[in-house]
């Protein structure tokens, strides 16, 4: 069955202008200009690699949409909404909540195109149309909440989707894994005491948001024990993300029976991501991905729906996308990592026991998932 791949050029066009990556530009302190990190080029590049590399005409372009006022408003406040759109009208932008992530101007249209180019995946996939889909979108969404943008997004896509797929499509559980760099706190927040949504986030413990996805955040009232948090020590790498994925993600998967499956594809746990410090590479995201098509084909009819997050590596995040794609998709393409011999040999650690250790603390909670 067909694999839908949304990606528009206004993607691109989201413009978040100069600064010191974290810190606004400041000449007269001495801060240097520079691009912002969550800049253009990365996801330029991957879409470029994913066209040239002959997978793009395996795949079944899907226009994406603007996510409408009612669609966005099923997660975020009427003042959030007002708050993007009304920075987005300035002519110079603003920002969507904490300083360092820019709302260019007329971002919130490019913000609603891509919230929508996940609606049109799900819608997609509830028509029957596809089974696994791809949404290359900028900005990214796992850090906003309800009420604010934050860490570059400025509206969750993935919980606009979810909530989409629960109301308008029926598909009455929903489950979101996240193994972006950083925590999926917004999405952890948004569904936190909802039981049809179950988060998994996979992260470098204390990276950002900071003090924020421990494992003892485990959903609340009703949704108790459907928040699940996987908190890895920096420097983990292929080993300790698999072993998540075959102790933690699949067990929960298999517990909590979800009729469709998000991923949030953050690809900046990669080894020669800026803003992380671990050490995946392109065969790590391959078989994590490989083993969640296997988790959807046998319990939702293979219904998986990605969504692209963080991933700051000009060279690197083409091919690490390109593997997850080459996964949903089913297929091979005639590219191959052109650095995976230069990583083997540091990238070959085995599981050490301070990670097994949290994977284990993470596991202990598989149990309360119903
Ligand atoms: N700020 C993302 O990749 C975004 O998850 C990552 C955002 C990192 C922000 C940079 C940072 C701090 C740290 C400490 C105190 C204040 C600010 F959303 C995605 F794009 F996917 O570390
Ligand atoms: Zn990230």
């Amino acid at each position: 069955m067909a694999t839908g791949y949304v990606f528009h050029p206004e993607y691109l066009w989201h413009d978040t202008g100069t600064s010191a990556g974290v810190l606004p530009a400041d000449p007269t302190a001495g801060v240097q200009p520079a691009v912002h990190i969550e800049n253009p080029e990365a996801k330029r590049r991957t879409h470029e690699l994913i066209h040239l590399s002959g997978l793009l005409a395996e795949l079944l372009v899907v226009e994406p949409r603007r996510a409408t006022m009612t669609e966005l408003l099923r997660v975020h406040t009427p003042a959030h909404v007002q708050h993007i759109r009304a920075q987005s009208d300035l002519r110079g932008g603003g920002d969507a909540g904490d300083g360092f992530s820019p709302v260019g101007h007329g971002s919130y249209d490019i913000a609603r195109l891509a919230a929508g180019g996940l609606l049109a995946l799900v819608t997609a996939v509830a028509d029957g149309d596809i089974t696994t889909g791809y949404a290359l979108t900028r900005p990214p969404g796992h850090h906003a909440t309800a009420d604010t943008g934050m860490g570059f997004c400025l509206f969750n896509n993935l919980a606009i989707a979810a909530r989409h797929a629960r109301t308008v499509h029926g598909l009455a559980r929903i489950a979101i894994v996240d193994w972006d760099a950083h925590h999926g706190n917004g999405t952890q927040t948004i569904f936190y005491a909802d039981p049809t949504v179950l988060t998994i986030s996979l992260h470098q413990a204390n990276c950002f948001p900071p003090d924020s996805g421990w494992t003892h955040e485990n959903g609340t009232a009703q949704g108790a024990g459907h928040a699940l948090n996987v908190p890895l020590p920096p420097g983990s790498g292929h080993a300790a993300y698999l072993q998540t994925m075959h102790q933690v993600v699949i067990p929960a998967l298999d517990r909590f029976g979800p009729d469709l499956i998000l991923l949030a594809n953050g690809v900046d746990a990669n080894v020669f991501d800026p803003m992380a410090r671990q050490m995946l590479t392109t065969a790590t995201y391959r078989q994590m991905t490989r083993l969640l098509v296997d988790a959807a084909d046998r319990l939702c009819h293979g219904r998986l729906i990605a969504a692209h997050e963080g991933g700051y590596s000009p060279f690197y995040t083409p091919y690490c996308v390109l593997a997850v794609l080459e996964e949903l998709t089913g297929t091979t393409t005639r590219i191959t990592d052109p650095y995976a011999t230069i990583v083997a040999a540091y990238t070959s650690e085995p599981l050490q026991p301070h990670q097994q250790d949290v994977i284990d603390a993470a596991a202990d909670l598989v149990p309360r998932i119903t």
